[in-house]
């Protein structure tokens, strides 16, 4: 450790909700118990995804919809580090920035929350007509092919805004991360985790990303401690599967990983949005080879077909 890291303070930046603040806390007290000698401050700011509620996240446009003003404050200087839900984390980062560690995955499953008055079913029960809040294309696409009979309402806000319009009775169920939850201790609220065979996760969804100026040793060496390898190898080939077909945030494009036995396996989806089309493959190598077989599944997709579903959707997102 160099000498002017241990003796300056340290600013980590974050978006205000509750959510955003639970998991930059984490990384702060993570941080302090490492390295008692060093000051690690949090400086908050709210975020274009934050301040505009009223437009589907799709219309906004999504080229660091939850992360640019933070790089800005990188960029200037009047942070150090920014802590990020990695799924809210495009997949190129502006000049002078990087991915600077990945920490332990939480489930990355999604899950789905009911109203009470069906707390006897399960997604395959619920009745015809039902109405599920999201507002995710990926959760839309892959619930639509399944469950056509369902009606899909958008659904902003943050975590509590949602689980309070449940309640009040203008949803059937909606579809939140599990991460999300369990993370805000309400694990309780969780009805039913959506397996993969109905819901593939967005890319790096459970894991936290934290981005730093590229050259910065010093910060590096200390995010080094909260990275967590697995994860951020599964990651790694979650983002490069992603980047290889150009989707930002807002696609209908849904991943699962998993390692074992040194083998990392990786799925991959890309649906249309009326969920008539699902493109699914698998690819199965080195966890040290994550990139490339990220960049391998988005090829395989492409020559099945994927670019065609993509292409239609980027053009009615900029209608
Ligand atoms: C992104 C999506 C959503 C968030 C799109 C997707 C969900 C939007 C919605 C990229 N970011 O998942 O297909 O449901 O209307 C977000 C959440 C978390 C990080 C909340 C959630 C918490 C989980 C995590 C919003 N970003 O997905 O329920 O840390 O991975």
């Amino acid at each position: 450790m160099s000498s002017n890291v241990a003796t300056r303070t340290i600013r980590i930046g974050s978006r205000k909700s509750q959510l955003a603040l639970v998991q930059t806390h984490w990384v702060q007290a993570e941080l302090s118990r490492h390295f008692p000698d060093i000051n690690f401050e949090v400086s908050t700011m709210e975020t274009q995804g934050d301040k505009i509620l009223d437009v589907a996240l799709s219309k906004i446009g999504d080229k660091g919809l939850f992360t640019q003003e933070l790089e800005d404050d990188m960029l200037s200087g009047d942070i150090d580090f920014a802590v990020h839900s990695l799924k809210d984390l495009p997949t190129n980062l502006p000049e002078g920035l990087r991915l600077g560690c990945v920490t332990q995955r939480e489930d990355p499953a999604d899950a789905m929350v009911v109203h009470e008055k069906h707390k006897d079913k399960q997604i395959d029960t619920l009745p015809e007509g039902a109405v599920i809040g999201t507002s995710s294309l990926r959760r839309l696409a892959q619930l639509r092919h399944h469950f056509p009979h369902f009606k899909f309402k958008d659904i902003r806000g943050n975590v509590n805004t949602r689980l309070r319009k449940l309640d009040e009775g203008e949803y059937d169920a909606i579809i939140l991360a599990a991460a999300g939850l369990n993370r805000l201790g309400m694990s309780d609220r969780i009805h039913q985790i959506l397996p993969p065979s109905i819901s593939l996760h967005a890319v790096g969804q459970g894991a936290l990303g934290i981005e730093c100026r590229s050259g910065d040793d010093d910060i590096l060496s200390l995010l080094k401690v909260l990275e967590h390898e697995p994860t951020a190898q599964r990651c790694y080939a979650e983002r490069a599967f992603l980047r290889g077909l150009e989707g930002g945030c807002q696609v209908p494009i849904g991943v699962n990983t998993t390692i074992e036995n040194d083998t990392l396996t990786l799925t991959g989806i890309v649906a249309s949005l009326d969920g008539q089309q699902l493109i699914k493959d698998t690819v199965t190598g080195s966890p040290t080879d994550a990139e490339s077989m990220g960049s391998k599944l988005a090829n395989r997709l492409r020559d099945q077909g994927a670019q065609e579903i993509l292409d239609v959707i980027n053009a009615e997102n900029r209608a």
